[in-house]
């Protein structure tokens, strides 16, 4: 047996704490389920256990994954739609012996809150960051995203959308970032495989599942993907390098770790102030008393 299925094995334990008895919503075929599947096998693979990990979800078909990650052990939050990466920044620096895990939708990430991932990638936080590319949003029933196919009918527009779609990867590869990677969710090995390397990633680890949503993207199913699927051996040395592996989505789409730089340090890394603090902000927030400020209002 493969070493990697071995230890997964032997610590089935540990993997079922990240399971729940909770009823799953996702619909059959949904992406979402090998998405799951591939972070709790990365994180068990990498030693993380649930009460280390803090995970956090938007708002969107991949957040019901907040019902289903974990038992009493694993600490969840489930935020407001294209917000999830301010909240765990925050997270992530203010207590950086947590992992933080933040997972979000393209039509939360690339609309709503495109904002944030700009800062969240430049700021290069402490965090994993999965984006669940379904190319469109499916909570609110198909509507179609930044990220949507061209000439795609969807639900709103019908007549099919007119704009080009974003390429996520190239996006965020003009952010100097540290670390961006791409994966597809019918592949639960390729997918645990980059988690891993993004989970060991010290700053703002930016991972695009392209995922398959077999109810309201009829444009790229499961078997578009493995027609066009190409995984990259090696990580292209600069970004230059890595925005050209980036740029085909559409007839060979390379998948695998696109760039990292594991030499810049992260957020917390160039703040003067935090050089040689043993300590976490978490732990130097004093107590106060506010009984004597309410008093004012009573
Ligand atoms: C600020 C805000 N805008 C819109 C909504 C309504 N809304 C809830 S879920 C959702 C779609 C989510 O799509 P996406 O982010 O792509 O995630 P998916 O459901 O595809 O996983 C929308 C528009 C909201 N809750 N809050």
């Amino acid at each position: 047996m493969n070493k990697d299925y071995q230890k997964l094995a032997d610590n089935k334990e540990e993997y079922l704490k990240y399971e729940t008895n909770e009823v799953i919503t996702w619909c059959g075929g949904c992406g979402n389920y090998g998405i799951q599947n591939a972070l709790e096998r990365a994180l068990v693979l990498e030693n993380l256990k649930p009460k280390d990990c803090l995970f956090c979800f938007d708002i969107g078909c991949h957040g019901n994954g907040s019902d289903k990650i974990g038992t009493e052990e694993v600490y969840t939050l489930h935020g407001l739609h294209g917000r999830v990466i301010p909240v765990a920044g925050g997270a992530a620096v203010a207590n950086p012996n947590m992992k933080v895990i933040a997972e979000a939708g393209d039509g939360g990430t690339m609309s709503e809150g495109v904002n944030h991932l700009v800062h969240g990638v430049r700021s290069d936080y402490p965090m994993l960051f999965i984006l669940h590319n379904n190319e469109n949003y499916g909570l609110t029933t198909g509507q179609a995203s930044a990220c949507t196919r061209k000439g795609h009918p969807m639900n709103g527009s019908p007549d099919g959308v007119i704009a080009e779609p974003m390429n996520v990867c190239d996006f965020v590869l003009a952010l100097n970032p540290t670390f961006v990677a791409r994966t597809f969710s019918g592949d639960v090995k390729h997918m645990t495989e980059i988690l891993r390397a993004a989970l060991n990633h010290k700053g703002f680890a930016f991972v695009e599942v392209m995922q398959t949503c077999p109810t309201y993207n009829r444009a790229t199913p499961q078997e578009w993907y493995l027609e066009r699927v190409n995984v990259l051996k090696t990580a292209p040395k600069t970004i230059e390098a890595a925005r050209k592996a980036a740029a085909d989505f559409e007839n060979k789409i390379n998948v695998g770790v696109l760039y990292q730089d594991k030499k810049i340090p992260n957020y917390l890394g160039r703040l003067e102030n935090r050089q040689g603090v043993k300590t976490t902000p978490v732990d130097e927030v004093g107590r106060f008393d506010i009984k004597s400020l309410l008093k004012k209002f009573e």
